[in-house]
């Protein structure tokens, strides 16, 4: 990526980190970012001050009293705006996200796509922010439900998917009427930066409060800055199980509102009756996409015996034709992890699956010589092992593929595959309609997304997105997920000259 390139996104070589709409402010403390495709340095990004914290905060209270007096579809407006902005900028923007986290380029364009489709979505939405009409139990009165904004929506976002996941939250927010600030991952602040340029552009042209959306970058600290603020009702946070229960416990000390998306261990079941050709297309992408990055990455697959030989030689076949190199050339399926201590992460699960009584039938290694210099890229593994392992049990952040045998029907595939502690994402392959439908049913998958025929990850936006579990309960993105970003008011109207008690209760003085 050139820095021309880069420059038309708004990132010079150094940049500062924090900013209210278009007003960024300068300080000493930085963030380097490199890339994982060659080990560069991009750019560096300075950290938010605790100061510069407060000033946000400031602004964002400030801009909340405007935005929210700003009617839904005209809020959709200026999210219309940002669509059509993405639109035109999604060839760089999306090589951004390729150079800066390392997925392959065609995801990076598909995550940039992600936000045009929310973006779309929330100007629809911005029309429906439907509550319902009651019929009250007394004569004369009317009863409805009504949604109003909470006021500052706090944003944490990770590393792999560093901007579609803002735009789910962000967008969805703002139409709500809320004032959005964001925490990006610490390992893509430039992702970051160029997004936030983008809207900030589009308040400033439209004469906005810049406070309306705000950036802070740095680690955890900041993040805790803003589980901890009881000026922010709602923290939506993405990324691990460990962070999630430090946000969720933090906040819910104050009696503030969190929407968690986790961490994953999500399975594919291959019955007897799937289609295979189906099913190995569909297996590989889940556990190579994103280099395994995703928290919708397929980590298992629960096969039965009478096919489990064939499946697991089509797949030893399928990872033979995977070329892992440089995301930006296209020809490349796979590019690297996001960082060295991915790497070491990935080497301690290799390890682990063998102590544990695994059986690797795709040897793992990290890749090393001409075009592999940054040390983050490897080789994706398939390992045999039984689900109770303990490194089954948990989310390894990278391409691992987990095979797993079941005997017997499709309720003995299930059982494993709900035996885990996540629930997220899960698929079955099957050409049976029983199979299917049990495999939905509240006896079947125990998780937020239950695909039948598709892989665990790539779901659309257009449905809500999150798992039960360890994953944390929360939904984002489509269907009715705007309501976590609103408060709810219940509202009962007398129109008559009597006041009759409800319940039939009589008081008289
Ligand atoms: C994530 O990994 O945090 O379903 C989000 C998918 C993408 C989103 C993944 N649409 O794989």
């Amino acid at each position: 990526m050139t820095e021309e390139e880069l420059k038309t996104l708004g990132i010079k070589s150094e940049n500062p980190g924090t900013s209210i709409g278009s007003k960024w402010f300068t300080h000493k403390e930085t963030i380097l970012s490199s890339s994982p495709t060659n080990g560069k340095p991009i750019a560096s990004v300075e950290r938010t001050s605790r100061t510069e914290y407060e000033k946000v905060i400031k602004e964002a209270e400030k801009a909340k009293l405007i935005w929210r007096d700003i009617p839904a579809p005209k809020r959709g407006e200026i999210i219309r705006q940002l669509g059509e902005k993405l639109r035109e900028t999604k060839p760089t923007l999306g090589k951004l996200v390729s150079y800066e986290m390392g997925k392959s380029y065609q995801e990076g364009l598909g995550e940039v796509q992600e936000m045009i489709d929310i973006c779309d979505f929330a100007v629809g939405i911005s029309r429906q922010l439907y509550g319902n009409t009651i019929h009250s139990e007394r004569p004369g009165h009317r009863m409805y439900d009504q949604y109003h904004p909470l006021g500052i929506v706090g944003i944490i976002t990770a590393f792999n998917f560093p901007v579609a996941v803002w735009a789910w939250n962000s967008a969805l927010a703002l139409v709500c009427g809320n004032v959005v600030v964001w925490k990006p991952s610490e390992k893509t602040p430039l992702c970051a930066l160029a997004c936030q340029h983008i809207l900030a552009d589009i308040l400033k042209s439209n004469k906005l409060p810049e406070g309306i959306s705000s950036l802070i970058t740095g680690d955890a600290e900041v993040g805790t800055w803003l589980s901890k603020d009881s000026r922010i009702p709602l923290v939506s946070a993405t990324g691990s199980t460990r962070m999630g229960r430090q946000v969720a416990t933090t906040v819910a000390e104050r009696f503030g509102k969190t929407l968690l998306e986790l961490g994953g261990n999500n399975a594919i079941i291959v019955t007897p009756n799937a289609d295979l050709k189906m099913t190995i297309i569909g297996a590989v992408f889940g556990a190579v996409g994103t280099a395994g990055q995703r928290c919708t990455s397929t980590r298992r697959l629960i096969v039965h015996e009478n096919i489990y030989d064939k499946v697991r030689k089509s797949l030893v076949e399928a990872y033979k034709q995977i070329k892992i190199g440089d995301p930006l050339d296209t020809q490349h399926h796979m590019g690297p992890l996001i960082d060295v201590d991915a790497v070491q992460i990935y080497l301690n699960a290799l390890a682990k699956i063998k102590e544990q009584g695994g059986k690797i039938l795709v040897e793992g290694s990290v890749l090393n010589g001409k075009g592999y210099e940054s040390g983050c890229y490897v080789r994706p593994v398939i390992a045999e092992v039984e689900n109770h392992f303990d490194i089954v049990q948990e989310e390894t952040f990278a391409p691992i593929l987990y095979l797993i045998k079941y005997a017997g029907d499709v309720n003995k595939a299930i059982d494993l595959q709900n035996d885990v502690r996540q629930g997220l994402s899960s698929a079955i392959m099957t050409t049976n309609i029983r199979e299917a439908e049990v495999f939905l049913s509240q006896n079947g998958s125990d998780c937020g997304i239950a695909n039948v025929n598709i892989g665990t990850s790539g779901a659309e936006i257009g449905g809500a997105f999150g798992g039960e579990k360890e994953t944390g309960g929360g939904r984002e993105s489509g269907s009715d997920a705007w309501k976590v970003y609103m408060r709810r008011q219940t509202n009962t109207i007398n129109y008559t000259t009597s006041l009759p008690l409800a319940q039939g209760i009589t008081f008289d003085l």
